[in-house]
């Protein structure tokens, strides 16, 4: 199997459709057209074929057949689409003249020729392959001509979006390929639609020029010719990267003059198409896996059984059947759309049942809820701290911890991951400094825990107040879940304590937790949470439910603080050290390449864990990331170990 910097499964199938009507007892022709997609899109692209069979003008058909192949995906050749540019002629005398041009323009002897063969075409349902030296045909049939096949349009946006035939971006396709022939010094065509009179000439040089007057309306003119410069010995190279090669072309438009917007911005286009590559050359770039079905330890990739170490679903609650049945509960009665922000009109019975609940469970006084994590900390940090402040952050707090501080216009200073020394020392040279200590609980990429006693001593003594961050805490750490405070057997608090709904406890969403001074400050002033529709009711009733669970079920956080302590214990026996409190477990490999490799491979045996890369991580620190569940058995805790040190 290939690889080329995506963690990308699919396997790439060609469709071919081609359907015919009786006509006088001989079969005849009515449309024909293929498509070269994931296997996720099979279905999707076989019902667009056929109904592009059975509505088509020439007629209804009586035979539509319709082929599908697997393709070797190490064989597919991506390329980008050939740049476009349209020559609006008037006349067909002046469209046939300007296609002379452009041959002559880059060499090619005989135009005059070569454009008045074209001009002959009729009925051929392949191209000629024309020596352009001695005009010699180099088909084997030269009746039907060379057919190119397997090609398509990388992107699913243009190949989804064209039920109807659409000349420009199918010719495109085919151009783009042809050009990259070998051999192939340009091609010309003109279509055979009676009342579609454009054409064009490609080649590498030129791109793809339109011209948009080639030949009469109503005539059957109609065809292509692809023009061979080389030995003819080498024919049979050109002929079979013709008909077989497969190729998927990248950034094909649905029309040549669609975004018109692009001609004044081509630089800033071209630069984010070599950002692109340039993520890709350093395998940063990132793509999604597609899971089938519900999550939980196993789940479905590619119609593939595969074993789950990437999730946050922690206490396996995602797809839990009291969970799913709140939900149902809640949309029944309160409906699905809370249609408008809490301050307006969206503050339901749920989402106070919610803040009231996940007050008690987290031990404070007040509690707010977010859309997203992300959005909690983002809009409580920013409402809390402004200009003419300093947050003192740990180096590697999440990326919403960063934005929320970026966001709030208050100085940052980034003290070393939870090095207390350090932040004391950064908070002496801030004296009298106002603002805030921000912390991850448990950190996402590494599972250590926040030598929090000692950051609450510190803050306090420097006045300074604290948010942590229990994304990855809540539901996992502590004797019963609570987090970082029972984990420290704590009865001072930090003054807010910020998690997730998504994780532990199995739905969506984010809180705040603090006295109800803070909770009615941020409620008043985040921006997150004052311009964003009120989350879903029913996602918040689900969010309860977790809860609930968590409180009512402790044996789900003792199982999988057990699974942890399992999984140390077999690396250390294979010889690794490894250690972790939370539910994370990092497998520090280094170079991004080694860590998306590391990941397929373990892909390939049916084991999902995720490569960690820049700039989740710093450069260089790439990792696998193996997160535990509750309900992961002993068997595959040892299968997943047994996976990685078969490739370390
Ligand atoms: N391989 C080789 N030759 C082909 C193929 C193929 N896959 N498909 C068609 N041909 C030949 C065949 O002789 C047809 O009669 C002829 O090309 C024209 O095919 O606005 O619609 O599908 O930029 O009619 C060009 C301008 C439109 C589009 C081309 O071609 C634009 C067009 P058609
Ligand atoms: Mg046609």
């Amino acid at each position: 199997m290939a690889y080329n910097g995506e963690i990308n499964l699919n396997k790439i199938y060609s469709l071919k459709m081609r359907a015919a009507k009786e006509l006088d007892g001989r079969e005849k022709h009515v449309s024909g057209a293929e498509r070269l997609v994931p296997e996720s899109a099979v279905i999707p692209a076989a019902e667009s074929l056929v109904n592009r069979a059975l509505h088509h003008s020439n007629g209804t058909p009586d035979i539509i057949n319709l082929k599908i192949e697997l393709q070797d995906r190490s064989d597919i050749l991506h390329l980008d689409a050939l740049p476009v540019r349209t020559i609006k002629t008037h006349t067909s005398q002046e469209g046939q003249e300007k296609m002379c041009e452009l041959l002559k323009e880059i060499g090619v002897p005989h135009a005059e020729e070569i454009v008045g063969m074209l001009l002959k075409i009729r009925g051929m349902r392949g191209a000629m392959l024309l020596d352009s030296c001695t005009l010699e045909r180099l088909e084997k049939d030269p009746l039907r001509g060379v057919r190119v096949t397997y090609m398509d349009a990388a992107e699913s946006a243009v190949r989804n979006s064209n039920p109807e035939k659409n000349h420009f971006s199918e010719a495109l396709i085919l151009a783009t390929k042809v050009v990259h022939a070998p051999n192939i010094q340009a091609e010309i065509c003109i279509s055979d639609d009676t009342d579609y009179c454009t054409g064009y000439v490609a080649s590498k040089e030129l791109g793809y020029v339109r011209i948009t007057k080639l030949k009469e309306q109503g005539s059957r003119v109609g065809g292509r010719i692809f023009i061979y410069d080389g030995d003819q010995a080498d024919k049979e190279k050109t002929i079979d990267y013709l008909e077989k090669q497969s190729v998927l072309v990248h950034g094909v438009s649905l029309t040549p003059d669609k975004f018109p917007e692009e001609a004044h911005l081509p630089s800033r286009i071209e630069e984010i198409r070599d950002d692109l590559n340039k993520l890709k050359e350093k395998h940063l770039h990132r793509s999604m896996l597609s899971i089938e079905g519900t999550q939980g330890t196993h789940v479905k990739i590619n119609e593939n059984d595969v074993l789950m170490f990437s999730s946050n679903n922690y206490l396996d609650l995602a797809n839990d059947a009291r969970l799913k049945a709140a939900t149902v509960e809640a949309l029944e009665k309160y409906g699905v759309g809370a249609g408008g922000s809490r301050l307006i009109s969206g503050n339901m019975q749920p989402h106070r049942d919610l803040e009231s609940l996940v007050a008690k469970f987290k031990g404070t006084e007040a509690a707010i809820t977010f859309a997203t994590g992300y959005m909690a900390n983002v809009g409580c940090i920013q409402a809390l701290c402004g200009e003419g402040d300093v947050i003192f952050s740990d180096e590697l707090n999440h990326a919403s911890i960063i934005d929320g501080c970026r966001l709030s216009r208050a100085h940052i200073v980034v003290y070393k991951h939870c090095d207390m020394e350090d932040l004391e020392n950064k908070i002496r040279k801030f004296s009298n400094a106002r603002g805030m200590v921000v912390s991850d609980a448990v950190f996402s990429m590494d599972g250590d825990i926040a030598p929090l006693p000692e950051l609450l001593e510190i803050s306090k003594r420097y006045g300074l107040i604290t948010l942590i961050d229990e994304a990855h805490a809540t539901g996992v750490i502590g004797a019963t879940g609570h987090g970082i405070c029972e984990h420290f057997n704590l009865t001072v608090k930090p003054d807010i304590l910020m998690g997730t709904f998504s994780k532990a406890v199995g739905s969506q969403g984010g809180f705040c937790c603090a006295g109800s001074d803070i909770i009615d400050y941020i409620k008043n002033r985040a921006r997150s949470f004052i311009f964003s529709t009120a989350p879903s009711p029913a996602i918040a009733a689900a969010s309860s439910e977790g809860i609930s669970i968590i409180m009512s079920e402790p044996w789900r956080v003792k199982s999988l603080q057990k699974n942890m302590k399992l999984l140390c214990k077999i690396f250390a026996k294979h010889g690794v050290a490894a250690n972790s409190d939370s539910a994370i477990l990092p497998v520090i490999l280094g170079e991004e390449s080694k860590a998306m490799e590391m990941s397929l491979k373990l892909l390939q045996d049916g084991i999902l864990v995720s490569a960690i890369r820049y700039p989740t991580v710093k450069r260089g620190s790439a990792r696998l990331r193996i997160a535990l569940m509750a309900a992961h058995t002993e068997d595959e805790i040892k299968r997943v170990v047994k996976s990685i040190n078969k490739y370390i």
